[in-house]
């Protein structure tokens, strides 16, 4: 059986915990990374709920051609661990949103998302090339996307990762995505903040954020573990904040 994805009580899921490693050791090969503010009460989050710990951790960075690298790991109700991460591009450079969100409960890991999604309509030429030459791994629980999940890449992977092996798949597939969007960000160029592909990124991104906003199970599981004001405020001003307006 799926002993792989069995977490110790009171630790970090394996794959929450491996991912997370991977996500932040590819940092170092984005361009002109910098630290990002965050507000004190949002770095560090804890709480508790039917006597179990929760706690929240929030990481902020940016850097040449992303405005806002986002990683949290949770620890929430019913045992629920999450790992959640969104790099949001500057308009002005012609750069996909990167996405990634595993669940992961008792049981093993429900949810493994991985994308980077277009703010244009469809990804940048060379971005869809570059995914498209990555290897695809023969997962066994592929799972459907909700509605909402219109603003999501040809080449989402969508999955429930059932073994060590999987769960090995899915990491390596989101170091793929990430060494694409890194190259990227290297090469990318600087479009005027009125031209209109910026503008019209700017939009496709706010409507990355609203999609998003309509994931009712993200909002159930914050509003359980906290309160319906807090989980309004956390994702209207963390998780999924409105791109700056244009200038
Ligand atoms: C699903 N997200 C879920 C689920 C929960 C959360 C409890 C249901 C598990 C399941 O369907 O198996 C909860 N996710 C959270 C919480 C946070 C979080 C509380 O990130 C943050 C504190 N979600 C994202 C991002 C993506 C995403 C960036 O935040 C994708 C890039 C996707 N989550 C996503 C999708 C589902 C999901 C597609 C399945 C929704 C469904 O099937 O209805």
């Amino acid at each position: 059986m799926a002993s792989a994805t069995i977490p110790a009580t009171g630790g970090v899921h394996p794959l929450v915990d491996t991912l997370a490693a991977a996500i932040r050791s590819s940092w170092q090969a984005l361009p002109e990374l910098e630290p990002l503010a965050i507000a004190d009460d949002l770095e560090a989050i804890s709480g508790s709920l039917d006597g179990e710990r929760l706690f929240i951790h929030n990481e902020l960075r940016r850097c040449r051609g992303l405005r806002k690298l986002h990683l949290e790991t949770a620890r929430l109700g019913a045992g629920l661990q999450i790992l959640h991460c969104v790099y949001f591009p500057d308009p002005r450079a012609d750069l996909p949103v990167f996405g990634a969100d595993i669940v992961a409960g008792p049981a093993g890991v429900s949810a493994a998302i991985a994308d980077l999604s277009p703010t244009r309509g469809a990804l940048p030429e060379g971005i869809a090339g570059a995914l498209a030459a990555l290897p695809v791994h023969p997962f066994s629980q592929p799972r459907e996307l909700p509605p909402w999940g219109t603003i999501f890449s040809p080449y989402v992977r969508f999955v429930r990762p059932v073994t060590a092996q999987e769960e090995g798949w899915f990491i390596e597939e989101v170091q793929g995505f990430l060494a694409v969007l890194s190259a990227a960000a290297q090469a990318a160029h600087f479009q005027s903040w009125d031209d209109p592909a910026t503008v019209a990124r700017y939009h496709g991104q706010l409507s990355y954020c609203q999609q998003q906003k309509r994931n009712d199970k993200t909002r159930r599981v914050l509003e359980k573990a906290f309160s319906p004001a807090w989980a309004d405020r956390y994702i209207e001003e963390l998780l999924f904040d409105d791109p700056p307006e244009l200038p």
